[in-house]
């Protein structure tokens, strides 16, 4: 039993068709707790230092480019082994390999374009919560 954070991104695809409720929704149902949450638009720099891990990928460019072309819900997620939770109902990165009832299944329109994002460590969900978030603005 450990209680954890870990960022969730509500991609631009996801919040241009009006999927914040549904997808919100299907988080909380899975058990995890919406402890912070708000809506931006990333700008260029910040969409491209938040993914930097990326920078070498041929797909960055167009990543980016995809993360600001609209406004994205940023939002901390609490919960048990929340990191791994929520990467559970998520799905699979490519849509065509989720599993059913799965947010990217259900929702994401391509591999790019696949709705949500979801940390994929301890360690990269403290970085990244800190990222968009300071302690005082996490509320249980
Ligand atoms: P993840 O979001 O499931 O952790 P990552 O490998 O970290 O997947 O990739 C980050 C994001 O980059 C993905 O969610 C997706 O939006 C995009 N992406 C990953 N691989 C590709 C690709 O091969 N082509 C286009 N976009 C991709
Ligand atoms: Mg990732």
């Amino acid at each position: 039993m450990t209680i954890q954070q870990t960022l969730s991104i509500i991609k631009p695809d996801a919040t241009k068709r009006n999927l914040i409720g549904s997808i919100v929704s299907k988080l909380e149902s899975s058990g995890l707790k919406v402890i912070a949450q708000k809506k931006i638009q990333l700008t260029e720099l910040q969409a491209k230092q938040f993914y930097k891990v990326h920078k070498e990928r041929p797909f960055y460019h167009d990543l980016v480019k995809f993360m600001v072309s609209g406004p994205v819900v940023v939002q901390v997620l609490e919960g048990e082994n929340a990191v791994i939770k929520n990467r559970q109902v998520m799905g699979a990165t490519n849509p065509d390999e989720a599993e059913e009832g799965t947010i990217r299944k259900e929702f994401a329109e391509s591999l790019e374009a696949n709705s949500v994002h979801g940390s994929d460590s301890i360690e990269n969900a403290y970085q990244e919560i800190s990222f968009f978030f300071s302690q005082i603005e996490l509320v249980n």
